[in-house]
């Protein structure tokens, strides 16, 4: 079988990487529909050396789409995720719309693929910096056990769209030309009160605040690891932050296995074989996981793998990796070439 194929969201920043990710997918593609709001209908985008033409999303834009990348907003989800379903469509959902929803699974393919096959439809795509967190952390977890996570995160900036990439481009820009920096409109949040200076900056904050006082990201990477690995007793707390990086996430990892006397060369030996990993720990050559080695790789990379000084069940390492690719549009063709390989397609 021939799949039909609709990027929701196709003029974005994750709609961009399915662009150029889908004409490598591990399954036949018959035909890619782009769809965008109605200020990009029309306008004509390349994938590999064919033009298409993007179209205004309406409920009645799934007819013969087999498989729909939704990544334009979790209001677009709700709005126009189950049109894809009832038109035959498997959706993959790049939102956090239905990702706590627990009959929609929450899957990253090298760590719980078996729950594809509960599908209702529509398959959620976890945040990106929980993705890359869970891929380091799951061969570990199956061979050491895990008690509990404390993560800090240096997140990049095109985690928050392409326009807010732009925002911190113009800074920049204006900086080192002596202009005056036009205010801040995106970051931190688009949909918070206020916005800061990202350009030569560090922020605390992505999304919103939470009651609990953690913002909704940090919450997000407590609630989908534990989901993801199927185990609520996983302690996991986050603090994530934005940094001027235009792609890839980096994220300080703290855990506790539940075993005595694992070395760092078992860490590191766990974490040679395992899939979707690449092990850059060789401190002696000062060889490290960096954000711009990570851009456009499709694995997970880790390094600076350490033993707690003071806590001997607990370790530290370093993890990156493309938050587009694999924390976005990658791992959501993971999972559709999982389940064509699953015939769940
Ligand atoms: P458009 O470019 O037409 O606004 P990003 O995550 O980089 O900010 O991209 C968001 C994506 O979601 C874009 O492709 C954007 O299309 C799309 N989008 C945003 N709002 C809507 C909407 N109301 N209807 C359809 N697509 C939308
Ligand atoms: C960021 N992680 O870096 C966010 C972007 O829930 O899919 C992805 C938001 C999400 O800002």
């Amino acid at each position: 079988k021939e799949y039909t194929v609709a990027i929701v969201g196709a003029t974005g920043a994750v709609g961009e990487q399915f662009r150029t990710l889908l004409p490598n997918a591990k399954f036949p593609i018959k035909d890619i529909k782009l769809l965008a709001s109605k200020r990009s209908a029309g306008k004509e985008l390349a994938i590999g050396d064919k033009t298409y033409v993007v179209e205004e999303l309406t409920k009645d834009a799934f007819e013969g789409v087999d498989i729909a990348f939704f990544s334009a907003g979790g209001d677009r989800t709700i709005e126009f995720g189950q049109a894809a379903i009832d038109a035959g469509a498997i959706v993959v959902d790049n939102t956090s719309a239905f990702r706590m929803d627990p009959n929609t699974p929450l899957v990253v393919p090298e760590v719980n693929p078996q729950d594809l096959a509960k599908h209702n439809g529509l398959i959620a795509n976890p945040n990106c910096s929980t993705i890359q967190m869970v891929v380091a952390l799951n061969p570990i977890r199956n061979q050491f056990g895990l008690d509990r996570v404390i993560v800090s995160t240096y997140q990049a900036v095109s985690g928050a769209g392409a326009k807010a990439i732009d925002e911190m481009r113009k800074q920049y820009r204006a900086i080192e030309t002596g202009e005056e920096i036009a205010e801040p409109a995106i970051l931190p949040v688009g949909g918070d009160e206020k916005h800061y200076q990202m350009a030569y900056n560090v922020l605390p904050q992505i999304d919103k605040f939470q009651d609990n006082h953690y913002t909704y990201e940090e919450m997000k990477m407590t609630n989908e690891t534990k989901k993801i690995m199927g185990d609520d007793t996983i302690g996991v707390s986050a603090t994530c932050v934005r940094v001027p990086v235009v792609y890839g996430h980096s994220e300080s990892v703290y855990f506790e296995v539940d075993q005595d006397d694992v070395t760092i060369e078992d860490i590191q030996n766990v974490l040679r074989d395992a899939p979707g990993v690449v092990l850059e720990d060789d401190i002696a050559n000062q060889v490290y996981p960096q954000a711009i080695n990570a851009e456009k790789r499709t694995e997970t990379f880790v390094g600076r793998i350490r033993k707690d000084l003071d806590f001997p069940r607990g370790f530290h390492m370093w993890v990156v990796s493309d938050n587009l690719w694999k924390g976005a549009a990658l791992n959501s063709i993971q999972i559709a070439e999982q389940m064509v390989a699953d015939k769940l397609i």
